[in-house]
């Protein structure tokens, strides 16, 4: 049984015992199969839902293409006023929906409630959007001709996102692809349905509230087979999917197979260069926690060390320190720094990677481990650890989504840099230096490799206004801020001649 206040939270939410997983903006239906979703916190059966059969699939899809021929004729203005009341009532329900998030997927509430804020933010970023999607003009090489170009929406943009950022990823499409004009088709992961409920009927009161029509905005709680269905489908324009490297290989191949769109947001390697010339202050925060942050559940999160000789003892030593005083418990509990991670599937990838590690010559300075006992009876605690490695060593080079932590030693930036970008990932990275000729080097076309490279911040948490995102087996696709709303919209370029006469490109002459 749930706590009393998680009860309260789950009553405010319109969550309750037995749940149906699927709504295009009306009334919840679904008649696939039976889950549950359970806490990681502590075990406990929070509810049920029942989830998507491919005949409630099709329904969306219909419902989601309709609704798209009227959303994209409403002014984009106005559609931004849909979002900015969404963001006013996600204020309202920040709290709670925070809470839920920490309970159902782990996170301390305080990353809980920062993903909530990253939908807000989201949302005001969109409304301002809303006035600016502009297209440049040109000047045409013939007389009496102007060029210009517009963005227009493009349908249905289908979201497949992972269980770490249960909220905060979908509300980073959304925003986006609905003052963009498009509707929007979710799949979320089955492991935190409950925060997509959640979150489906947030959004529902501000469309109906508006008198808006079914279909602007869908949730689907299912299985793979829906999963799939959606990435083979023509009608999907734009497929946004986040998840690991193995399985983003296939999505993208599917998806440019059929000519659609897709934003890949797939797996992480990133590695915190610690100069000779860092603040070690900083640099030890930063890499703590970027390094068991969510539990290391994060694609940000900072996987890999590379520190310089002369401050290598050093940096060590107070790591193994801050390491010692690190509290692992209930994510809810504010005093802790460490929650559990997903689901005991994830302890068992994390128990091979460490022995995979010592197979392969790691040496752990933190040892890692599963907690048990009473406080940790939901079997998905366990201890952040670090181990001395070598770069190319095969687990060093793959991504494991848990708080291992890999240190290594370089003597030259060169080398360091080198080190760096020898992943076959490229997502996020950082270098602690107070250098400029060092922080501008890294930054550089020699630099880091990856989509996001930061100078003495660490390489998680980063803000909603840049464009999110990486290179390489990460995907290449990016999300948020800056620019990213174009992904959601097909370009056109429109050459209007108001002259008497047809003149061609290029010189040609061609006369009947
Ligand atoms: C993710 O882990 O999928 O930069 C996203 C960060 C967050 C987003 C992480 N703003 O750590």
């Amino acid at each position: 049984q749930p706590s009393e206040t998680i009860k309260n939270v789950l009553k405010n939410l319109g969550i309750e015992p037995e749940n149906l997983g699927v709504s295009t903006g009306g009334d919840f239906f679904a008649s696939g199969e039976e889950i549950t979703s359970y806490s990681p916190v502590d075990g406990v059966a929070i509810a049920r839902i029942r989830t998507a059969s491919m005949e409630n699939y099709q329904e969306v899809m219909e419902k989601a293409r309709e609704a798209f021929l009227e959303f994209r004729m409403m002014p984009a203005p106005k559609r931004g006023e849909l979002v900015r009341q969404f963001g006013l009532k996600l204020r309202q329900k920040k709290q709670d929906l925070g809470t839920l998030v920490s309970y159902e997927m782990g996170k301390s509430l305080q990353e809980g409630l920062g993903e909530v804020q990253e939908m807000i933010d989201i949302c005001d970023f969109a409304v301002g959007l809303s006035r600016q999607l502009h297209g440049f003009t040109m000047h045409s090489e013939r007389p009496l001709h102007r060029m210009y170009e517009q963005y227009h929406p493009l349908g249905v943009v289908g979201i497949i996102s992972a269980f770490n950022f249960p909220v905060a990823v979908w509300s980073w499409n959304t925003a986006l692809a609905w003052i963009c004009g498009n509707v929007t088709v979710w799949k979320p992961s089955e492991k935190v349905g409950l925060c997509a409920l959640a979150c489906q009927r947030i959004i529902q009161e501000v469309l109906s509230e508006n008198n808006m029509p079914e279909g602007i905005s869908s949730v689907l709680v299912a299985g793979h087979e829906v999963g799939a269905a959606l990435v083979e489908d023509p009608r999907c324009a734009l497929l946004s999917f986040t998840g690991s490297t193995r399985v983003g290989r296939e999505v993208g191949m599917k998806v440019a197979g059929r000519f659609g769109k897709s934003i890949l947001e797939l797996g992480g390697n990133n590695a915190i260069i610690i100069s000779n010339q860092a603040d070690i202050d900083m640099a030890i925060i930063g890499a703590v926690f970027g390094a068991v942050g969510t539990c290391g559940q994060r694609c940000t999160s900072t996987r890999r060390l590379i520190i310089h000789q002369d401050v290598y003892d050093q940096v060590i030593e107070r790591l193994v320190k801050a390491y010692g005083q690190l509290k692992i418990g209930d994510p809810l509990d504010e005093s802790n720094h460490v929650g559990p991670l997903i689901d005991t599937d994830a302890v068992a990838q994390y128990t091979k990677a460490i022995e995979a590690c010592k197979a392969q010559g790691g040496e752990f300075i933190v040892e890692g481990g599963v907690l048990s006992g009473e406080k940790y009876s939901s079997g998905c605690y366990v201890k952040p650890c670090i181990a001395k490695v070598e770069n190319h060593m095969e687990i060093v080079q793959h991504e494991t989504f848990a708080p291992i932590l890999y240190v290594m030693k370089y003597s030259e930036l060169s080398e360091a840099i080198a080190m760096h970008n020898d992943v076959p990932q490229g997502l996020s990275s950082a270098i602690m230096t107070q250098n400029l000729r060092e922080a501008e080097l890294f930054l550089s076309h020699k630099g880091s490799d990856c989509g996001i490279a930061n100078v003495n911040i660490g390489t998680s948490g980063a803000e909603i206004g840049g464009a999110f995102g990486g290179e390489k087996e990460t995907g290449g696709g990016r999300e948020s801020g800056s620019d990213v709303w174009k992904y959601y919209m097909r370009r056109q370029t429109n050459t209007i001649n108001y002259s008497p006469e047809l003149p061609l490109a290029q010189g040609i002459k061609f006369d009947l």
